[in-house]
């Protein structure tokens, strides 16, 4: 998207939002028809986009957001089903994962444009014969900003078997751009926000052929113009939407307990970090699911899946005590035997807290540090400062948990100073995890609108927004060959770590005898598992031989 043609949008959008009364305002022409026939109730692909699968690996996690919308659309009898395209069970990226692939390398990410743009590639083939199989009437595509154009595909690909399917964007870029986004010739309907209760207006309009102009939170397109109706409010009450049911994912039978394990127990973080994207969903105010209903959705995944490690995937885990008191103390009454992960930030822990937590079966937290240089730190508005972290990181490692850290290079302030002193403070905290990535303006953040107004970003195809890329916005204090020399250091640094802590899980026989027990009955995850053994193992043999000594050198 060019600056000043956003701009124009953004000045338009103001002026109509002015006169707004109450209806679907247009916002410009295009052509679109979108009603289905009546009469039976409508079937519903939510698809998650590829991105791993182009590079050649895969993920297998749940895309938890769309197992709440089509669990919404299933408890209103529609057939909804979430496919999730980046997931891929074969020898293929057991054999190809590139656990030692150096994404600076150019070469790295020419394949992965190579693939994104032929469709013959095999897994744009897989998608299309998925969908034609499926033979949905509505497809929903849930994309971040990274994903855009694999959205776009699988819209593309869509419309190519049937015209008719109906196909509806939403999550974190459409929400972000949301007039971008529709303006796409195979997108039919933006959602933006929060999607349950709006997904499910849209179906339901749909089905019915009634109006959509009353449905809070949309764009759309109707007969040659687009349309954007008022935003719509966050639901208060988290507890009224079901638990997230994991079986409506296409490939249910081949996740593992632990990937089945992934829960959102808050929405929303009252931080300011100028980088994040996550208020543009969720606004600043945090909304809790009651304890009661987490115990809910841990108990359920316990029983049926057998999971026993979980993580919370919350902005903030810790940022209401009492409320995690309450956590861990249904936890422990009802005797559950589990492990389990969060996220938080370094200034949300102390003592009792971490005692608690820990009493509780938590094991590790994952911590954005960010960065070793305080006015980096400032300028990103992260609100923490040096002196606290290292000594609440000598509280939680004195507690025995393990940290993932994880670090972001190539501010706009960078200089080779603050990359020193970011090296400096992770050898210090020597986490258990270190995750790096370099600084990508994400739409909807404080720095992107920034950075964008005083044309300091470089690129605007959002399929290069991965977080390996270096060379998205201006840098004016540090040569690009300095950010990689940093990123190399780190990369590396962080898969040796993540070898050792691999190795000591699965060459732990306790922990390989409970996997083994836990998996017995269903022989397919069984298989599963040793594969993953087996595959883990060899690509640990394989950095091995390329990186530990030379490593061990440069350490
Ligand atoms: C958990 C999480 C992860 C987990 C995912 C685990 C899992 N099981 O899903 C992990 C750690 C793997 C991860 C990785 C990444 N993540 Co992440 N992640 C999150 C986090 C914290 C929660 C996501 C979540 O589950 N939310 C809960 C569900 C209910 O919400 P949801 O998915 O957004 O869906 C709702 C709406 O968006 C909407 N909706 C979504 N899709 C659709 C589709 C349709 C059709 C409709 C109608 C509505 C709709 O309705 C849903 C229900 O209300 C968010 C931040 C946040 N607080 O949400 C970041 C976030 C989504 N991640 C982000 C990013 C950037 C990444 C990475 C690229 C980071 C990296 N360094 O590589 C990677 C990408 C991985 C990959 N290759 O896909 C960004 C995305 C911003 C953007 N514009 O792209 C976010 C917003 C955080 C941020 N920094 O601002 N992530
Ligand atoms: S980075 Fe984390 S703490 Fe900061 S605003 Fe985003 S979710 Fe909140």
């Amino acid at each position: 998207m060019c600056a000043p043609n956003s701009l124009r949008i953004q000045f338009i959008i103001k002026m109509l939002e002015k006169t707004y009364r109450g209806k679907a305002i247009l916002l410009q022409t295009k052509v679109c028809k979108c009603i289905l026939p009546e009469g039976r109730k409508k079937k519903i692909l939510l698809i998650n986009p590829p991105f791993e699968r182009l590079l050649g690996k895969t993920i297998s996690y749940p895309p938890l957001g769309l197992l709440y919308l089509a669990t919404v659309l299933r408890n209103k009898m529609y057939n909804a089903k979430v496919y999730n395209t980046d997931f891929e069970l074969h020898l293929r990226t057991a054999f190809s994962h590139p656990f030692t692939d150096d994404y600076s390398e150019k070469e790295v990410w020419e394949n992965f444009d190579r693939r994104l743009n032929d469709l013959n590639f095999y897994v744009w083939k897989e998608i299309h014969q998925t969908i034609k199989k499926e033979n949905p009437d509505i497809v929903g595509i849930s994309f971040d900003t990274q994903r855009y154009k694999s959205a776009k595909n699988i819209a593309f690909l869509a419309k190519q078997i049937n015209k008719d399917i109906i196909v509806i964007a939403g999550g974190w870029h459409p929400t972000a751009l949301p007039e971008e986004t529709i303006k796409e010739k195979y997108f039919d309907f933006v959602v933006v926000g929060e999607g349950e209760l709006t997904l499910l207006e849209l179906v339901d309009a749909v089905s019915k052929n009634k109006n959509f102009d009353r449905i809070r939170g949309i764009f759309f397109k109707k007969k040659g113009v687009i349309f954007k109706t008022p935003p719509r409010e966050l639901v208060k009450n988290l507890d009224e939407f079901p638990i997230p049911d994991r079986m409506l994912l296409m490939n249910n039978k081949e996740l593992l307990p632990q990937e089945a394990g992934h829960i959102i127990a808050s929405r929303g973080c009252p931080y300011h970090c100028s980088f994040c994207a996550s208020h543009i969903i969720w606004g600043r105010k945090v909304r809790y699911r009651s304890p009661k209903n987490i115990l809910k959705e841990i108990k359920l995944l316990y029983n049926t899946f057998g999971t026993r490690d979980f993580i919370f995937y919350d902005d903030t885990f810790l940022s209401d005590i009492s409320r995690v008191e309450k956590i861990c103390s249904l936890i422990k009454k009802n005797r559950l035997k589990i492990t389990w992960t969060c996220q938080t930030r370094i200034d949300t822990v102390n003592i009792n807290v971490l005692k608690l937590i820990k009493s509780a079966g938590c094991k590790v937290l994952c911590i954005g540090f960010e960065s070793g240089d305080q006015k980096i730190l400032n300028s990103m508005k992260k609100g923490i400062s040096i002196k606290q972290t290292k000594k609440n990181v000598k509280l939680i490692k004195k507690l025995g948990f393990k940290i993932l850290a994880s670090f972001i290079l190539g501010h706009p302030d960078e200089t080779l100073d603050s990359l020193e002193r970011t090296k400096k403070l992770a050898k210090e905290i020597n986490p258990d995890f270190l995750v790096s990535q370099f600084l990508v303006p994400l739409p909807g953040s404080e720095i992107y609108n920034h950075l964008k107004q005083k044309y300091a970003i470089l690129d605007y195809n959002w399929s290069h927004y991965y977080f390996d890329n270096y060379n998205l916005i201006k840098h004016p204090n540090v040569k690009s060959s300095d950010l990689i020399k940093y990123y190399r250091f780190f990369r590396k640094d962080g898969e040796k770590r993540k070898i050792v802590g691999v190795l000591s899980y699965y060459l732990n026989p306790i922990y390989l005898t409970k996997k083994v027990i836990q998996n017995i009955i269903y022989p397919k995850r069984l298989l599963l598992l040793i594969l993953h053994f087996f595959k883990t193992i060899m690509l640990i043999i394989k950095f091995s031989f390329v990186n530990f000594t030379h490593l061990g050198r440069k350490r």
